[in-house]
């Protein structure tokens, strides 16, 4: 008899389980319910009311089977109540499930994050590997390796951030520090880009912030000359700017290279050919990196015999790069957290 109970009790609830499947209405949601929970005439009712008609050693099992059940039809029916929107049934609407989902707010990178990706994807076609590091440095590491002399002006703090009780650590003010790490550690050749943050003690404005991100280029081999240089730097911003980009180099300044150069590309924008152009101030060129051949002291600083071997570096400014490419007239906004400015720009 206690058999018989359960396989009708399991076919009572194979025949729920289809009923709340192809349910099109909160009515017909509210009819299932009166059905099987009903106190006269539902289905668990039923199984109940021929509960006295069991031995009474059979009784606790026909009891507890039918109770799973009733719990089991409960449950279903209140998840299906919230599921399907209570609000919305009592309103009288109904879930179209065939309709498209509202559409949720999708998350992108931040424009300078973009940037960075975006040159980073471009050297690692070139065969560029990246190489990342700390952003707290040692002045040895970012400074003197690199040739900066003793009583340079960057190393003052006016300029750079330094560690409170720690003066021979500091805010890395360029990523190159990582490239002398890099040095230090690999033999040539080496073809390294090191993206990253660095920190000058500088007051905000609409082209300056105390933190800023840059991505700088490393290539050290046999036979490394200009030419290598000016090729890879052409390379670089006719895939990035556009494939008509023009190239020029003014004689520049860094310590750790010699020669050194400033890089301007020919608008992107006007191509030079308008007085008014917004972005090129008409001027017909954007300065966009500096670069320069390695200098001999800082390759022997950092383990490399520069009888042997020679080797170019770039750097650039991401958000300077940001700007440009994307029309955005204000540093400043970029590190504001306003989500309109991931829609308005880029
Ligand atoms: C620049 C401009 C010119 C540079 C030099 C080095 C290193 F470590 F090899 F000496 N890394 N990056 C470099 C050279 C960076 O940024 C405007």
């Amino acid at each position: 008899m206690i058999d018989e109970l359960k396989k009708e009790i399991e076919g009572a609830r194979r025949s729920f389980i289809h009923e709340l499947e192809s349910i099109q209405s909160p009515e017909q949601l509210a009819a299932l319910k009166e059905r099987c929970l009903s106190r006269k005439k539902g289905v668990v009712s039923q199984f109940l009311a021929r509960l006295k008609g069991f031995v009474p050693a059979e009784k606790p099992l026909a009891g507890g089977a039918i109770n799973q059940f009733k719990e089991f039809v409960e449950t279903a029916l209140a998840e299906a109540e919230r599921t399907r929107g209570a609000a919305v049934a009592a309103k009288g609407e109904w879930l179209d499930p065939s309709l498209p989902a509202s559409e949720l707010p999708v998350g992108r990178f931040h424009l300078i994050a973009d940037i960075q990706r975006q040159i980073e994807d471009i050297f690692l076609q070139l065969g560029y590997e990246i190489a990342a590091g700390p952003e707290v440095e040692r002045e040895e590491y970012n400074f003197s390796k690199l040739n900066f002399p003793e009583h340079h002006p960057a190393r003052d703090e006016q300029d750079t951030f330094f560690l409170e009780g720690h003066d021979d650590l500091l805010l890395r003010t360029h990523t190159s520090p990582m490239q002398v790490r890099y040095m230090l550690e690999h033999k040539p050749p080496l073809k390294i880009i090191s993206p990253g943050k660095a920190f000058r003690k500088d007051d905000p404005d609409a082209t300056h912030s105390p933190c800023f991100h840059q991505v700088e280029g490393l290539l050290v081999d046999r036979g490394i000359h200009f030419s290598h240089l000016k090729g890879t730097l052409e390379a670089f911003c006719r895939s990035f700017f556009g494939p008509d980009i023009v190239l020029r180099f003014r004689p520049g300044y860094f310590p750790f290279t010699e020669p050194s150069a400033e890089v301007d590309i020919s608008c992107f924008m006007c191509g030079g050919d308008k007085a008014d152009c917004r972005v090129c101030k008409g001027t017909g060129w954007l300065e966009i990196l500096g670069s320069g051949m390695v200098h001999p002291q800082v390759l022997r600083n950092c383990g490399i015999d520069p009888e042997e071997y020679s080797g170019f570096a770039f750097g650039m400014g991401i958000e300077r790069v940001a700007m440009l490419k994307y029309g955005v007239p204000d540093l400043r906004l970029l590190y504001e957290n306003d989500l309109r400015l991931l829609g308005q720009f880029g």
